[in-house]
């Protein structure tokens, strides 16, 4: 989850021209096969004067042919908009100010990490491993502990002053009592937020309190839309009666750490402020008690920094050996023990997937997906 693609990857000569004040614009926030559903900017008036706030919406081929994709969080300028039945065509797709692949959404200005002061207990290197990863993504995070009903007022302060030497200000909020609720939904207030954290901590909970029951079944994709809404592939942005769209991820305890080494120490907000008073004697300083290093170890996190670094260096090697096999020569000795090089047969990762394999691949799929997953397969899947 929250794996981001930098911004430079994103530009693409397919976005053209910018909307002009009589177009009609929306965010889609529902996707599933070739159907989104975006939700209008400025409502529709239908011919009886009600006004239509979504669209279920099409992609035009034109958008197909150049293959542009269409993501939760896109925000997209419709034509010939079907009053009657409240369809559309998406025509073009505004550049994205973000992206994510994991969960796959477009434009998100916030993460929401939610933790449980208790039950389950706040475990330090499980937030820190969060944090770090949020903050992989460059997308402001906001961390929020629930559950504060279970714990004195003198155990809360305790936890909020040890954060605050992480480098954070966390908001302790309570879905029971509603402590802290309304400051949370002044930081969502139009914005496209994604919400994260460990599996038990609240954050259905949260959803449902922020989100009327009513309003959710509203604003649920309806028909082909209904199913599978809940599964990670289709990701859904619900909209705050405020304004803002928030979007759920399945629970998760232990979101992989999938950066370079030397870039992990600028995920510690504690470690960046020390980075920003001066530089490092080498500039390729992993910070771990080099000459010189300009990081000291008189930080909490220090003993999360220097475990996670080890992970990171070691996904690292392991990548480049990876790399290394599939080159397509290899190195091989000869009767006189000198090297040489060999080109490769095709390894199996190239190898055209049979006939036969894919259809066994969709065999096991059978078992295990629902209809509409399979459809979006075997649309994905070129026979
Ligand atoms: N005491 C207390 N319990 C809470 C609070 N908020 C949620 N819970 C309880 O915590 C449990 C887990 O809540 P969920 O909302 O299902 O947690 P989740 O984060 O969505 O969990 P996953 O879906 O597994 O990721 C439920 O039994 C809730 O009733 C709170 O503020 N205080
Ligand atoms: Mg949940
Ligand atoms: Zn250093």
């Amino acid at each position: 989850m929250l794996s981001y693609y930098p911004l430079h990857d994103l530009t693409s000569p397919n976005y053209s021209s910018t909307p002009t004040a009589s177009d009609i614009m929306g965010t889609v926030i529902a996707v599933q096969a070739n159907f989104y559903q975006v939700c209008l900017d400025q409502p529709l008036m239908d011919l009886n004067d009600s006004p239509i706030s979504h669209l279920l919406c099409t992609r035009r081929t034109r958008l197909k042919k150049i293959g542009q994709q269409i993501m939760v969080g896109d925000r997209v300028i419709i034509e010939e908009p079907d009053y009657q039945d409240a369809r559309g065509a998406i025509a073009q797709v505004l550049p994205r100010k973000t992206e994510l692949s994991r969960p796959p959404v477009a434009n998100a200005e916030q993460i929401l990490l939610v933790f449980a002061l208790d039950e389950p207990p706040l475990e330090p290197w499980q937030l820190s491993r969060f944090l770090v990863k949020a903050e992989s993504t460059q997308i402001p995070c906001l961390l929020c502990l629930n559950k504060s009903d279970l714990l004195n007022s003198t155990q809360q302060k305790k936890w909020h002053e040890r954060l605050e030497k992480w480098g954070y200000n966390p908001l302790l909020i309570s879905v029971m009592t509603f402590q802290g609720l309304g400051e949370l939904k002044d930081c969502l207030k139009g914005k496209i937020t994604i919400l994260a954290g460990p599996s038990g901590v609240g954050k259905s909970s949260l959803i449902n309190t922020l989100i009327p029951a009513v309003q959710q079944r509203v604003n649920s994709v309806s028909g082909k839309l209904q199913k599978g809404r809940h599964t990670t592939r289709h990701v859904e942005l619900f909209e705050l009666p405020e304004g803002g769209l928030l979007a759920d991820t399945p629970g998760f305890n232990q979101p992989h750490l999938d950066c370079f080494p030397g870039e992990l120490i600028h995920y510690f907000p504690e470690a960046r402020q020390q980075l920003e008073q001066g530089n490092c004697q080498f500039s390729d300083c992993f910070h771990r008690g080099e000459p010189n290093c300009i990081v000291n170890n008189n930080w909490e996190r220090y003993e999360h920094y220097l475990t996670f670094l080890e992970e990171a260096i070691a996904q690292q090697e392991a990548t480049q050996k990876m790399a290394d096999q599939e080159s397509t020569v290899k190195v091989k000795m000869n009767a006189a023990g000198q090297e040489y090089y060999e080109p490769k047969l095709e390894t199996k990762k190239y190898r055209r997937t049979s006939r036969r394999q894919k259809h066994q691949n969709l065999q096991d799929l059978y078992e295990n997906q629902s209809l509409d997953e399979l459809e979006e397969l075997e649309d994905d899947l070129e026979f």
